[in-house]
């Protein structure tokens, strides 16, 4: 027995400082290396706010609508809050969004949270690469202090999400993904890699030590065609979570299975070499033109890796291109149900009762 503990212990004391059941944070990072032991969970963006063909409902999620449980796990998108705003960037309000954060946490289930935050230069949004943002929120730079404030009102953010009864609800926290990319203002055309870990450290003291958001789980997670995967990797200590974003854009089932079964393999790599759990942190095929696309091509490269979650993308109300999970009434709908049924795709019916 005393092996055992003592191996359990250093398995954790290598994760990070997130490691530890002391905190809502480690008890999240014990509880998702528990669920990983018996499968992959499935994830879905903006779940149980907008679908398909239905925005703002109370109760409803395209998921659940087709298999009749919840996601494992949920994603939420912060952007325009650190301007103060009400509702993010897609039109999501933040009262709802807290609501329901706290509601998939009661229920058993996992949270993700990412933020694309505005330029805060050129006052555009995330996508305008210019104008040097980076170095300007640095220590020194010219928008250090406004940053300083944004952080401030997104841990306030973070920090509210309490149960009633005074629980702190656990994320998984994504700031800076796909940086390896040039399309946000913290992408490799917009500054160095010494930047991007300075910019990605900096926002893990100001959130975790000098705010007290004892609640997140630190996600990295570059986008597929990286040359070198821990380019940008601030250090062990600041990450928790492995990711990669992998999408089919273009109808090429090859090339995408070829870069999810790529990422994953070099994820397991690392993660097994660093005591990291990894995870497909954005993924899908837009507009799913594929029938059987979740059964016969998504799982074939997906399910050959040791990863803790999925994270499909949002069926955008705003958008019909941006359709990335299946939706009562479409073509992959049949397919669908026969993925969640797979003994290893985990849903929130799934994993309630693993804690
Ligand atoms: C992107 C797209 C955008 C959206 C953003 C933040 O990948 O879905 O339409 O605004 O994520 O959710």
């Amino acid at each position: 027995m005393k092996k055992f503990a003592l191996i359990g212990f250093l398995m954790l004391s290598s994760l990070g400082i997130t490691a530890g059941t002391d905190t809502p944070a480690g008890q999240l990072v014990a509880r998702l290396q528990a669920i990983c032991r018996k499968g992959i969970m499935i994830g879905h963006q903006d779940d149980p706010v907008y679908g398909r063909s239905w925005k703002w409902d109370r109760g409803r999620s395209d998921v659940k609508d087709i298999c009749g449980s919840y996601p494992a796990v949920m994603g939420f998108e912060l952007g325009a809050l650190e301007l103060g705003e009400a509702k993010n960037l897609d039109g999501v309000p933040f009262d709802r969004m807290r609501e329901e954060i706290i509601a998939q946490f009661e229920r058993g289930g996992i949270v993700t949270i990412s933020w694309h935050p505005y330029n805060p230069v050129t006052g555009k949004n995330a996508w305008d690469a210019s104008g040097n943002a980076v170095r300007e929120v640095l220590s020194g730079g010219s928008r250090h202090d406004k940053f300083v404030e944004w952080l401030q009102t997104v841990a306030g953010f973070l920090n509210s999400l309490v149960t009633p009864d005074g629980r702190k609800v656990p994320v998984i926290f994504r700031p800076w993904h796909e940086m390896n990319g040039d399309w946000f203002w913290w992408g490799s055309k917009s500054c160095t890699a010494a930047e991007y870990k300075q910019l990605f450290a900096f926002t893990y003291h100001e959130l975790t030590e000098h705010c007290k958001c004892d609640n997140l789980v630190w996600a990295y997670s570059p986008n597929t065609g990286y040359d070198d995967y821990l380019r940008f990797y601030p250090g062990s200590s600041y990450v928790d979570v492995l990711g990669v974003d992998v999408y089919d854009f273009n109808h090429d089932n090859a090339t995408y299975q070829h870069n999810v079964e790529h990422d994953l393999a070099d994820l397991q790599r690392i993660g097994s070499r660093e005591g990291k759990l990894i995870a497909l942190t954005e993924t899908g095929a837009q507009m799913l033109p594929d029938a059987n696309w979740f059964t016969q091509v998504f799982w074939p490269a997906a399910s050959k890796y040791a990863i803790s979650y999925v994270l499909f993308w949002r069926n955008a109300w705003d958008n019909p291109k941006e359709l990335y999970m299946s939706a009562p009434g479409h073509p992959t709908e049949a397919d669908f149900r026969r993925f969640a049924k797979k003994r290893k795709t985990l849903f929130v019916n799934d994993i309630k009762n693993i804690k």
